[in-house]
Parts: C-alpha cells; sequence; structure tokens
C-alpha cells in the first residue's frame, strides 16, 4: 500500500471507529470497557488458496484497537482492487469469539459469539449487519449495521460486541460466491486451525509512542505508479489460484472476474492483456464459472 493509500485508510479507520464510538456511546449506560491499551495487528492468509479462484481472496485481516475501546477489522481481498466492493452473491463474514471462550458460541468457527455480515450487491454492498449467535445459529434480525472499514470491514467497540472484559478474541473470516454450479468459499484461518488471536486490555494505556499502524499487505495494494513493467505470461486454462501465483511471480498483479464458459470451473478462459504483453497495468484474469449446458 503506498503512504498516501495507507494513511487515507488509516483517517478512514478513525472516522468510522470515531461513528462507531459516538453512536454507541450515547445511549449505552452498561459501558464496562472504560478505555483500552491500544494495538494493531495484522494476520496473513495464503493469497492463493480461494476455491478454484471463485471465491472472494482474502490475503490479510487488518484488526486495530484504539484508546476508547473502538475495534476495526478489516479484511484485504488479493483478487481486486483495494477500492473495490464485494458483487452479487459475494458475501463475507467476520466471526469474533468475544469472550475467549471457545465453549460458548457457535462451534463451528471455534466459539464466535458475533458474527458480521458484509453482502455483496448490485451497486453499493448491504452494511456490515452485526450478528448473534443464538444457540442454534447467527441471528441478523435488527442486527445493528456497523460502519463500513475498507471494502469489507467494519469498526464498532468492545462494549458494542459484549467484550466482557480483558480477553484474547479469536476472529475468523469467510469469503463465498455462489455461482451456477457451486458455492466456493475462502477461510482466513483454515477450518480446524486456531482462529486469529487478538488481545485486548481494559485500561489506560501507558504513557509511550502510540502503536505503529498495521504493516501493509504484500503486491494487491502497490500502486499502479509505483509497479514495475511485467511481461504477461500465458495463463489460459490454468487454475485460476496457479494463473494468479505465477503473474505474481514475474510481477503482474492481477485482478480476476468470473465469465460463463464451457471450460471448467476455476480454469482461465483469457487474460487481458493477454499471454506475451509487457505491461504495467492490473491483469484482468477471465476465470471460468462453468455453463448451464456443458
Ligand atoms: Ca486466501
Ligand atoms: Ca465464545
Amino acid at each position: 500500500m503506498s503512504s498516501v493509500a495507507k494513511s487515507r485508510w488509516q483517517i478512514a479507520v478513525l472516522a468510522a471507529a470515531a461513528v462507531a464510538a459516538a453512536g454507541f456511546s450515547a445511549d449505552d449506560a452498561d459501558a464496562t470497557c472504560p478505555s483500552s491499551m491500544p494495538v494493531a495487528q495484522s494476520f496473513a492468509d495464503d493469497p492463493f488458496d480461494g476455491e478454484l479462484g471463485l471465491a472472494p481472496e482474502i490475503a490479510t485481516v487488518d484488526v486495530s484497537l484504539g484508546a476508547a475501546c473502538e475495534l476495526s477489522v478489516a479484511p484485504r481481498l488479493a483478487d481486486r482492487a483495494d477500492t473495490a466492493g464485494l458483487i452479487r452473491d459475494e458475501i463475507v463474514t467476520t466471526y469474533i469469539d468475544t469472550d475467549g471462550d471457545p465453549a460458548t458460541g457457535d462451534p463451528a468457527s471455534s466459539g464466535a459469539d458475533r458474527a458480521i455480515r458484509v453482502v455483496g450487491q448490485n451497486g453499493a454492498d448491504l452494511p456490515p449487519a452485526l450478528g448473534t449467535w443464538t444457540g442454534a445459529g447467527f441471528s441478523f434480525a435488527d442486527a445493528p449495521i456497523l460502519p463500513l472499514v475498507g471494502a469489507v470491514g467494519f469498526a464498532t467497540t468492545l462494549d458494542q460486541l459484549g467484550v466482557p472484559g480483558s480477553t484474547t478474541l479469536g476472529i475468523r473470516v469467510a469469503s463465498s460466491w455462489s455461482g451456477l454450479l457451486d458455492v466456493y468459499d475462502d477461510f482466513a484461518p483454515e477450518p480446524g486451525t486456531p482462529s486469529f488471536a487478538f488481545a485486548v486490555t481494559f485500561g489506560a494505556a501507558p504513557a509511550g509512542p502510540p502503536p505503529a499502524a498495521p504493516p501493509a499487505p504484500a503486491a494487491p495494494g502497490v500502486s499502479a505508479q509505483r509497479r514495475q513493467a511485467c511481461t504477461v505470461p500465458d495463463v489460459r486454462r490454468l487454475v485460476a489460484t496457479t494463473a494468479r501465483r505465477r503473474l505474481a511471480r514475474v510481477g503482474c498483479s492481477s485482478r480476476v472476474v468470473r465469465v460463463r464458459s464451457r471450460l471448467k470451473p476455476g480454469r482461465v478462459v483469457s487474460s487481458s492483456p493477454r499471454g506475451g504483453t509487457r505491461t504495467r497495468r492490473t491483469v484482468v484474469v477471465r476465470i471460468s464459472e462453468g455453463s448451464a449446458r456443458p
């Protein structure tokens, strides 16, 4: 991420967090978090492991806690521009174990008690909705709407999440795209592995320098001006994730679009610019989503 993009992102995070904090404290008499120790962490996920390259590709999950108990969680997607949101039939859900107890909450997501869902649609996406575990599933009935951070992240507060005190939040993110033939997923971290562990501490921060911003994500955030030219390899008919990995290896950034094709779902139909071209542009990789009539 360029420094301009990074500071723009930080401003967006702070603004969104301030809105969340203000909107919440106004009518919240039961606040239990008086202040918090600022901390920021960036958790990495394989940027090439989304199912068949057809799921929104989670690359990092940036989490930060401010001094006033305001929390932001921002999953970053590697298969599209930084500013691009979801499209129709895409969903990104962030699961948070808010009490640090895997025995409470959703057993399928390591004890998550809250789930925050962003649903893609044509035009602006549905904003992040804060769901609650009911014992049988997450309910989004009357779910509070949270300020959006980045493409699919959100801002909230520890009190709004119901965090009872200093603990370690367990964070998991899942993306999906419902296609013609199947539903395709990406998980960060992988199912069956421990959640991203984000320790939160209630109480005033000790005097000292402010926390560092989360580290910038890798390749996806590199701006066009700084990008070196690359020679596009021929990636036709490759599995999409292999194709994107091959493009990254020669220094090409890429984004994907899905197209109807008789090729197997997840195979590359074509690229733009095509193989052999030297370019500084982001290479658009067209991936087959299959076809109703084989
Ligand atoms: Ca991934
Ligand atoms: Ca729990």
